[in-house]
């Protein structure tokens, strides 16, 4: 080869490396921190809040925080593949958690992260069932995973058992893969938590945490469900023994005792070493003692029950706010922060007590909602709070706009990138669109779809088809239910049929139909 031919080639091969080098520092890292069932009214940048989590609140005070932030489908598994694949559940595929069994052989984010040159890697909760694809690395919890010492499946097909509390060891894997990865492509990780689910095992170090703080009861602790058939035939009460279990939910257990749940309970605890045992048992079984010498009944047992539930879950949110702060000490202290874009959400809301719930699945604010913040990279200069509608199948356009990826146009969501930038753009949507499937299943949430705008909300309960057995002989429902959230936040009065609000009615109708056009969801033509 002649000399200056090899001199021209090793100019443009330099400058192909520079490119790439050029673009590996300048498209963002991604950090997607999401947990389970962590809700807003459990995070202090979102209001007034009955636990502190400095360290999301960081986020978002660097950041941007998203007011109005919703789930396609309220359920961990339909939850995690509209996030992954940008589209709802009836277009993935995975309607619920019962029956869903994730087809990774379609398009996804992380696939198409790893076209653009990105390392892709998941860490933590999966619940799609089949196994991940797209991911460069990934060590996942199976099934719901658990809280002490838990069980984890390797990219290998190996298990093994991880000594530690689960926040933590997800936190670990998370930092030691930042570690050891190829320096020079960006990267997208998945820190997927397992906090805050039921039954809301704390870390031993907590275990005293919250013990002196009465929690408020929310005003709607009380709910009648006046015209609202579906809120009050499910099972998700904080009243109920069914729903909540007090030994399993409310850990009130001593030798001997004995419910529906005790065992699941008992096989999570028995997790922990003989040593740990010993810690856990002495504190609760103190806690038992006192129940038992003073039982409680009718309202007062109820309120006991929300009084254990609070500080359970306010524990397991400590240790995850402290993980995330040593996520972001790792991401300080290699440099890494300038660069990367910090997304914290969950994979739903949750009832605090509201409507005298635990869980979520519902339509309604708490559980539709989802906290949303991110810490911005260099470039994206939005702060503060964000009020436009958004919801998680926005997070796969985002993402793939920030790698400089095209975003293919059956993705549903939109990118929030527009968002992110100095101000907000002239349009956004102007409505999202929900639907639950799961029914019958535990909780018994009928299923429903509807829509919401920034004043308004209208759900259709609609009767499940023979097509899914129901076997628990419980009546049909077909309801509408209509709320004006500006005079009625707490959804309490539900105006479907109201003569004053007939025109808003009619309107939410047509644009309810009209985004099921948009979207194709086939309940269109399944239901009259
Ligand atoms: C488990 C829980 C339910 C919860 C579902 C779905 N029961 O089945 O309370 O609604 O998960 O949650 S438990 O007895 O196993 O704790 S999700 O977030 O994974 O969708
Ligand atoms: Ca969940």
């Amino acid at each position: 080869m002649e000399k200056h031919t090899i001199l021209t080639l090793s100019i443009v091969n330099c400058q192909l490396s520079i490119c790439a080098f050029a673009m590996a520092q300048t498209r963002p890292n991604i950090v997607y921190i999401m947990t389970d069932d962590h809700t807003a009214q459990m995070m202090s940048c979102y209001g007034p809040s009955p636990v502190q989590t400095p360290n999301l609140d960081r986020l978002a005070h660097e950041g941007v925080l998203f007011r109005h932030s919703f789930v396609a489908n309220s359920l961990s598994g339909p939850s995690r593949a509209c996030m992954l694949t940008g589209k709802f559940s009836h277009k993935n595929g995975f309607t619920n958690n019962e029956h869903g069994i994730f087809d990774g052989s379609q398009q996804t984010m992380p696939k198409l992260m790893q076209l653009a040159g990105y390392q892709t890697a998941l860490i933590g909760k999966w619940h799609l069932v089949s196994t991940p694809t797209g991911f460069n690395h990934w060590d996942i919890l199976e099934g719901q995973g658990e809280y002490y010492n838990p069980t984890f499946l390797h990219q290998d097909g190996t298990r093994s058992v991880e000594q530690g509390y689960c926040t933590d060891v997800i936190t670990d894997k998370a930092i030691r893969w930042m570690d050891q990865r190829d320096k020079s492509q960006p990267f997208i990780l998945f820190v997927h938590h397992k906090a805050c689910h039921r039954d809301w095992l704390p870390d031993l170090k907590d275990l005293r945490a919250f013990e002196d703080q009465t929690f408020d009861l929310p005003a709607n602790f009380w709910d009648d469900y006046l015209g609202r058939t579906a809120a009050q035939d499910q099972e998700m009460n904080i009243a109920s023994d069914h729903d909540m279990d007090l030994i399993y939910d409310n850990k009130i257990y001593l030798p001997g005792d004995a419910s529906r749940l005790s065992e699941l309970y008992l096989n999570y605890v028995r997790r922990l070493s003989p040593e740990d045992q010993k810690t856990y048992f002495q504190f609760h079984d103190s806690l038992s003692r006192a129940f038992k010498a003073h039982p409680l009944t009718g309202r007062a047992l109820t309120e006991f029950k929300f009084q254990r539930y609070m500080r359970d879950y306010a524990k397991v949110t400590k240790s995850l706010d402290e993980n995330v702060g040593r996520l972001m000490r790792y991401l300080e202290s290699h440099d890494l922060l300038r660069n990367t874009l910090v997304v914290y959400t969950s994979d739903q809301g949750f009832y605090m007590g509201e409507h005298g719930w635990f869980d979520k699945r519902f339509m309604y604010e708490e559980s539709l909602n989802t906290p949303l913040v991110m810490r911005l990279p260099e470039g994206y200069r939005r702060r503060g709070e964000v009020s436009e509608m958004v919801q998680n199948i926005d997070y796969a356009p985002t993402f793939l706009e920030m790698a400089g990826a095209v975003v293919p146009p059956d993705i549903q969501g939109q990118s929030l990138v527009p968002l992110l930038k100095d101000n907000s753009p002239r349009k956004w949507r102007d409505a999202i669109y929900y639907h639950y499937y799961e029914f019958p299943a535990e909780h018994m949430v009928r299923r429903h779809y509807g829509i919401r705008t920034q004043r308004y909300k209208l759900i259709h309960f609609y009767p499940h088809t023979a097509a899914a057995q129901d076997t628990t002989h419980r009546p049909r429902i077909d309801q509408w239910e209509l709320y004006d959230l500006q005079t009625d936040p707490t959804e309490m009065h539900n105006l479907y049929g109201n003569p004053s609000y007939r025109k808003v009615q009619r309107q939410l109708h047509r644009r309810l139909r009209q985004l099921q056009k948009q979207y194709d969801d086939p309940i269109e033509q399944q239901i009259p």
